[in-house]
């Protein structure tokens, strides 16, 4: 059954997550729990108590209210790891309007999708980013408000958007109380709605998980918009129990490490390539890191041999997390033997976590087999927003989410990630839908046909390649041609592709449908 875009969970799996306490009544914008006079957050100059941020987030929840957004609708938040994510994030939850988190390095094709598709009212962005101006982007889209961090220009500033706190309606714990992004295996990227329920216990368990408490120092370096950072325990994970959160702006050990050694970081969060250049800037760099004491690795599958590296070289634990923004979790545990924390990418968050791990019929596959992973559980969407087709393909008929990921299950239920079955490429955790990229790229005159694949990378896991048939009279255009024309088509930099390739015809399958192994296969 779909509610206006929406699939619930069915009402036998609503009453026995609530019976067993997975989903409770508390709401995303309760998550402050730290003691007022506690550092909350620091960023940039600012440092706020949990009393400072939470006065900031009701008085910027009133002004939201004041220009008309209410319980129901829907914001695109596009902010780099700044303050201001922080407030708007906590502001629209606690009014029950679900912020659209997009990316920084979004631009106009995904972010005027992104406010069609969620017929959002208003864009909360920045001012610029580098060369690249928000407000530019802003003066297209369909919305009614645009709210901008920095320089608002005729938009209106969010340090503005503020009033004296009103009783307001009380989101539903039911209500979808974040929309996030899926990383995309079609055309168009998809909306991943998260209840306000599912998304508390998602961030608790976590921060259970990982043992944060009110000492817990978390340095924020991937962006603030993306599941892992935001709730894996993440930033609402550090909040709820109490502890400091610490905003950089990237992964780089050049802003990273000088943070770690001033804040005295405790806990971190990275993508794999991120976990190699701190591998190898930790033994030329200065700074003191000593304070590390947990390094989050996930997003893209880390090589055994560098996880084995990591505890001495950094003099932290390392955990890896096997997650996806339509929900399920895996970490290997804090006191987990060694040998599975290095050579697996742990195991589900939740004893509510059903797994299936399937061959191409759907059956189960034997144990240790490499099968599809399939699942289903409290905190695993039941279905996209708006996307009925695509429903019918990515869940089975019991609701069981088709993750595209191949595994193994160990005896211990930890899984190891094995490969993927999805047509998407993993390009240092960022996510590339192949599809979507295709598209793009025959919308060139020169190219008459188009297929993109992932290319092995020593230090970002996979690349981009994309293979181009062109056009019969048409001249091929090089690699620098081809990223302008994305760019000025406003597709995201990360999905441009790092290599082309030209083809006469394409390999196809049984079935017909292009070969994309043995394309790879033609790469040197
Ligand atoms: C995280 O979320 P998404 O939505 O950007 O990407 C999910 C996909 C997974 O289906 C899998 O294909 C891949 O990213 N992935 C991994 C992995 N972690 C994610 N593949 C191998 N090893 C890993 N450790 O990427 C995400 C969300 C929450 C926490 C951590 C990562």
């Amino acid at each position: 059954m779909t509610v206006d875009g929406l699939t619930p969970w069915p009402a036998d799996l609503e009453a026995r997550y609530q019976a067993e306490g997975y989903w409770t009544d508390r709401l995303l914008g309760g998550v402050l729990r730290g003691d007022p006079s506690d550092l909350a957050l620091v960023a940039g100059g600012d440092r706020l108590t949990y009393a400072d941020l939470d006065a900031r987030a009701s008085r910027t929840a009133a002004g939201l209210l004041a220009l008309g957004l209410r319980r129901g609708d829907r914001a695109v938040v596009q902010l780099p790891n700044t303050t201001g994510f922080v407030v708007a994030f906590l502001a629209l939850v606690r009014i029950g309007a679900a912020p659209v988190l997009a990316l920084p390095a979004h631009r106009e094709s995904e972010i005027r999708y992104l406010c069609e598709l969620s017929e959002a009212r208003a864009y909360i962005c920045a001012d610029r980013d580098g060369d690249f101006d928000y407000r530019e982007l802003a003066r297209t889209l369909p919305v009614e408000h645009v709210i901008v961090e920095g320089e608002a220009e005729e938009f209106t500033p969010l340090a503005s958007v503020e009033a004296d706190p009103v009783a307001a309606p009380r989101p539903d714990p039911s209500d979808v109380g974040v929309f996030l992004l899926s990383g995309g295996t079609t055309g168009l990227p998809k909306l991943i709605p998260r209840t306000q329920r599912d998304y508390v216990y998602n961030l608790e368990a976590s921060a259970g998980l990982c043992g944060f408490d009110r000492d817990t120092v978390y340095l924020v370096v991937l962006p603030a918009a993306h599941n892992f950072a935001l709730a894996c325990p993440g930033i609402l994970g550090v909040f709820a129990t109490g502890g400091t959160v610490v905003l950089a702006p990237s992964g780089s050990p050049d802003e990273a490490f000088p943070l770690i050694e001033r804040e005295r970081a405790t806990v971190c969060a990275v993508v794999p390539p991120i976990a190699l250049l701190w591998l190898d800037a930790v033994t030329w760099s200065d700074e003191d890191i000593s304070s590390l004491g947990l390094l989050q690795v996930g997003g893209a599958k880390l090589a055994a041999e560098r996880a084995a590296e990591i505890p001495d070289a950094l003099g932290c634990q390392v955990q890896q997390v096997f997650g996806m923004a339509e929900g399920l979790l895996n970490y290997t545990r804090l006191d987990d033997p060694r040998d599975l924390v290095e050579r697996t990418q742990g195991r589900p968050l939740s004893p509510a976590d059903e797994i299936r791990v399937v061959d191409e019929d759907g059956k189960q596959v034997a144990p240790g087999d490499v099968g599809e992973l399939l699942t289903r559980g409290p905190y695993t969407l039941r279905g996209y927003y708006r996307a009925p087709e695509h429903n019918a393909r990515s869940f089975t008929p019991d609701g069981f989410y088709r993750t595209g990921d191949l595994v193994r299950r160990l005896p211990s239920g930890h899984l190891i990630v094995e490969g993927r079955e999805k047509d998407q490429i993993n390009r240092g955790g960022d996510k590339i839908s192949a599809e979507e990229l295709e598209n793009h790229l025959l919308a060139h005159p020169a190219v008459h046909d188009a297929a993109v694949v992932g290319v092995p990378d020593a230090v970002m896991g996979e690349r981009t390649c994309a293979f181009l048939i062109i056009r019969k009279g048409e001249k091929t255009p090089g690699l620098r041609e081809v990223k302008d024309f994305l760019r000025v088509r406003g597709v995201a930099a990360y999905k441009h592709p790092d290599r082309l390739e030209t083809a006469a015809a394409f390999p196809r399958t049984p079935v017909g449908k292009i070969s994309k192994k043995a394309l790879a296969a033609r790469l040197p």
